[in-house]
């Protein structure tokens, strides 16, 4: 059995996939009582006194912080680490070193998913983008060392960027930063989408896995489209996972309806 998490947002969001979105309490209210063990946690602005409150609603709770998402900066704010703009950068870096810290509690791997930006211009620009990227992650990890925090890189479909598509364009750019506490987040929607296999594509992370969402080709709840989730889970054992898997879905029907949907596909695994 591996540990479930459902992802929160304690603000409203123009992105989709996030359950209970602006209204916390509930979102944590059902994650307790439908048991899971965790909940992903979608920040925007970590300085926003509804994160504070949020953590430590938390903290009582007795659930865990499985992951935290940073992806709302870029979508919301067009933070990124692709910018050529300083202001763009520091602000962008003040706002990674305070979500680390908001991980710190539960040594949660916080992603670099749609934070990362896309990458744009002719090729020459788009080169020196990516050592903005390379360079930015070195001090998002060099500071999240301190507390055991790892950062892990969510490969996205080329819909929503044309930067790291797949779990082995994320293993190249771990390799080129050469940090220890850098590793993945697989998302199964977007797997769909670029993997040849996702059964191989998994295996090949295995020791850099850091969490998993799991999340159907429709992008509702796993089980509700046709990804075969048993052979998935078989992998994760296979690579001895330890991590959470994460219903990052979309609140169809309803956030409730669409957390109980997960919950119950994940204990029939
Ligand atoms: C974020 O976890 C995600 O899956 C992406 O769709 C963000 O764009
Ligand atoms: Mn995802």
């Amino acid at each position: 059995m591996f540990k479930t998490s459902m992802a929160i947002s304690p603000t409203p969001t123009p992105f989709a996939p996030l359950l209970f979105a602006g209204d916390w309490r509930r979102g944590l209210a059902t994650a307790i009582e439908l048991e899971f063990d965790g909940v992903e946690v979608s920040i925007r602005d970590p300085h926003d006194q509804v994160v504070e409150d949020l953590k430590g609603a938390i903290q009582s709770s007795g659930l865990v912080v499985s992951t935290v998402a940073t992806g709302q900066s870029y979508y919301s704010d067009g933070l990124s680490p692709t910018s050529f703009d300083p202001n763009i950068q520091s602000k962008l870096l003040d706002r990674m070193k305070a979500i680390i810290d908001f991980a710190a509690p539960w040594k949660a791997p916080v992603i670099i998913g749609g934070v990362r930006g896309k990458l744009e211009g002719n090729p020459i620009e788009q080169k020196a983008q990516i050592s903005r990227v390379l360079e930015s992650i070195r001090m998002y990890t060099e500071y999240a060392e301190a507390s055991s925090v790892s950062l892990a890189i969510e490969p996205i479909n080329r819909y929503e960027t044309n930067f790291i598509n797949t779990i082995s364009e994320a293993l190249e750019i771990i390799n080129q930063v050469g940090s220890e506490n850098l590793g993945i987040i697989s998302d199964t929607f977007h797997m769909n989408i670029e993997e040849v296999s996702l059964a191989e594509s998994l295996r090949m992370a295995g020791p850099w896995l850091k969490g998993v969402h799991f999340v159907d080709n429709n992008r509702k709840a796993a089980g509700q489209g046709h990804i075969d989730f048993h052979e998935l889970t078989a992998v994760l054992s296979e690579i001895s996972y330890q991590g959470f898997i994460i219903a990052e879905i979309l609140p169809l029907p309803d956030s409730r309806t669409a957390a109980k949907q997960a919950i119950a596909f994940f204990r029939s695994l």
